[in-house]
C-alpha cells in the first residue's frame, strides 16, 4: 500500500524504517512490547526468586541467578510475541468475510534474518553463560575436594540413609556442618532414586550399580528438605527427610550423640 502524496519513489532503507516506524499498528505493537517486557524484567528480578528455595550453598546462588538472568533474557521474547497476540485480538478481524490479507511474511526477507539471527543469538549466550557456570562450579569443587568431608548416601523404596565414614555414623537425617565442602558419594540398593537437597541446589542419580558424586559447600545455618526427584515406587513422593546445616560444634555434639567421632 502506498502513500498516494508520498513523492519518493526510490526510499533509502533510513526512510522506510521511519515511515515503519510511524504506523499506527507498529507503534501500539511496539508499547504493548515494551509494557510486557518490563513487566517480565521486574517479575523476574524483584518477585520470582522468592518463590523459589532459600539460598544455602554458592550452587544454590548460582542456579537463583541464572534463572534471573534467563527470564531476563527471555523477557523481550516473551513481550514480542504478547505484543503480537494483543493487538491481533484487538484488531483483529471479526465476522464472516475476512478483508484482503496482507503481506506475508515468508516473503519479508530482514524479518525472516532478524528472526534467524536474533535466536540464533539468544541460543548462543544460553550455551555460552551454562558452559561458563559449569566449569566455574568444576572449577570451585576440584579446588575445596581436599578438605571436603564425604558422606555415603543411600537410597532404596522409600528412604534415604546417610553413612559418615570418617565419623563412623549412620543416621536418616543429614547433618551438615557450615562452610565445610562435602561430596555426596550416592548409590541405591534398589531401583534408580534421584538425591535431591533442594535448598543446596545439588542433584544426582542415585543407581543401583555406579556410584555418583556430587559436591556442594553449604553455606548458611538452616534446615533444608531432602527429597527424592525421581519416580521409583509406589511412595516415591513421601521418599524425604530432614537436612540441617549446623555450626561445626553443633555437628560434632550431633556426632558424638550419635555415637560417633570427631576428626
Ligand atoms: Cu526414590
Amino acid at each position: 500500500m502506498s502513500d498516494h502524496n508520498a513523492p519518493e519513489l526510490n526510499p533509502t532503507p533510513g526512510e522506510r524504517f521511519t515511515k515503519f516506524l510511524k504506523r499506527k499498528d507498529v507503534l501500539e505493537t511496539l508499547g504493548w512490547a515494551v509494557f510486557y517486557t518490563t513487566g517480565f524484567v521486574i517479575l523476574g528480578g524483584k518477585f520470582y526468586t522468592k518463590w523459589m528455595p532459600t539460598m544455602m550453598s554458592t550452587d544454590m546462588r548460582a542456579i537463583e541467578r541464572l534463572m534471573v538472568i534467563f527470564t531476563w533474557i527471555s523477557a523481550p521474547v516473551c513481550g514480542f510475541v504478547l505484543s503480537m497476540a494483543t493487538y491481533t485480538f484487538r484488531h483483529g478481524h471479526r465476522g464472516d468475510t475476512p478483508p484482503e490479507d496482507g503481506p506475508a511474511t515468508r516473503t519479508n526477507r530482514l524479518g525472516i534474518s532478524l528472526f534467524g539471527v536474533m535466536s540464533s543469538l539468544l541460543a548462543l549466550v544460553a550455551i555460552l553463560y551454562g558452559l561458563i557456570e559449569l566449569n566455574s562450579s568444576a572449577e570451585a569443587a576440584t579446588k575445596d575436594a581436599p578438605n571436603a568431608m564425604v558422606v555415603e548416601v543411600t537410597g532404596s523404596q522409600w528412604v534415604w540413609s546417610f553413612n559418615y565414614p570418617a565419623q563412623g555414623v549412620t543416621s536418616n537425617e543429614l547433618m551438615l556442618p557450615i562452610n565445610k565442602p562435602v561430596i555426596f558419594k550416592i548409590i541405591s540398593e534398589d531401583v534408580n532414586h534421584s538425591f535431591w537437597p533442594v535448598q543446596l541446589g545439588v542433584k544426582a542419580d542415585a543407581n543401583r550399580y555406579q556410584t555418583t558424586t556430587v559436591q556442594t559447600k553449604p553455606n548458611k545455618l538452616g534446615a533444608f528438605d531432602v527429597k527424592c526427584a525421581e519416580l521409583c515406587g509406589l511412595y516415591h513422593a513421601y521418599m524425604e527427610t530432614n537436612g540441617a546445616v549446623v555450626t561445626t560444634a553443633d555437628f560434632n555434639n550431633w556426632v558424638t550423640a550419635q555415637g560417633g567421632h570427631t576428626a
